[in-house]
């Protein structure tokens, strides 16, 4: 009788340990007073509590479009949280925006986190988001990544309402961002601390056009993440493509640490 039990305990605790997840359901919801597109989502347990008792978690992340908006956990005495995050800057009516609920710790009974469940909300086609808070630029040396240069300093705004600057250089080719058409995310993560200066985010995801090599129809999507001084923890990713054509790349680099310069976080300013 004992060892069917433990059999029957076995088996009941393998189940869990491939069904804990979080839920998801969000919304893209315009404010008709500020103009602004709201995300609000709710995220909640996946576990029946009193059949697996591993529903609680100590840490959910939020993704929008796959970056880190906002973390939580679900704890006592219903196990889920809800949230409200501006929509993407820039993002046209129309377009899908995903999110994602990632379960980062451990659940309550030990069993190990990673799972995540996505759903997709849509911007209506009364409002779009302009603004953003926050702004980065690159301070001293030329950057670099891999054997891609940003040279000329750079200044890149989380809204698209100031002038920015981008300009890259690798093995002889050249790209200048003329126009930012959307801030993915402008965030700021718990573990990277940017300062100084004190910033309120530490992290821009951003899309652009510009010319390669002089010819307009490029489109570049970065990433750039100020993570202290001087600058060795800072990281960038790049992807350059052309518009008409996404598949032909131009130029790839994943996420990774600068090996040179500093790129800085900064509070807004005013805007002369
Ligand atoms: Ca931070
Ligand atoms: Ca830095």
């Amino acid at each position: 009788m004992l060892k069917y039990l433990s059999i029957t305990f076995v088996l009941l605790f393998s189940i869990s340990a491939q069904a804990h997840h979080p839920e998801i359901s969000a919304d893209a919801v315009c404010d008709e007073t500020t103009g602004e597109v709201n995300i609000n989502y709710e995220s909640w347990t996946w576990d029946s509590c009193d059949y697996y008792g591993g529903c609680g978690n100590t840490r959910i992340d939020i993704l929008l479009n796959g970056v880190v908006i906002e973390s939580n956990s679900f704890s006592e005495p219903d196990y889920r949280f809800s949230g409200s995050y501006p929509a993407p800057v820039g993002a046209q009516p129309g377009d899908s925006v995903s999110v994602t609920a990632l379960a980062v710790d451990a659940w309550s009974n030990g069993t190990e986190g990673g799972q995540s469940r996505s759903t997709s909300v849509t911007i209506p086609d009364t409002c779009t988001n302009t603004s953003g808070t926050g702004r980065f630029t690159g301070g001293g040396h030329q950057i670099r990544v891999d054997a891609v240069r940003i040279t000329r300093g750079f200044t890149l705004h989380c809204d698209l309402l100031l002038s920015n600057n981008l300009e890259i250089n690798w093995k002889g080719n050249h790209f200048h961002m003329k126009e930012h058409m959307e801030t993915v995310a402008c965030t700021d993560d718990p573990d990277i601390i940017q300062a100084p200066p004190e910033a309120p985010v530490d992290t821009i995801v951003g899309v652009g056009q510009g010319h390669y090599n002089n010819e307009p129809g490029y489109t570049i999507e970065f990433t750039l993440v100020d993570a202290g001084e001087p600058g060795g923890d800072d990281q960038a990713a790049f992807k350059l493509y052309e518009t008409a054509n996404p598949a032909n790349v131009i130029m790839e680099v994943p996420l990774q640490s600068i090996t040179g310069g500093n790129i800085q976080a900064h509070a807004d300013q005013p805007h002369k």
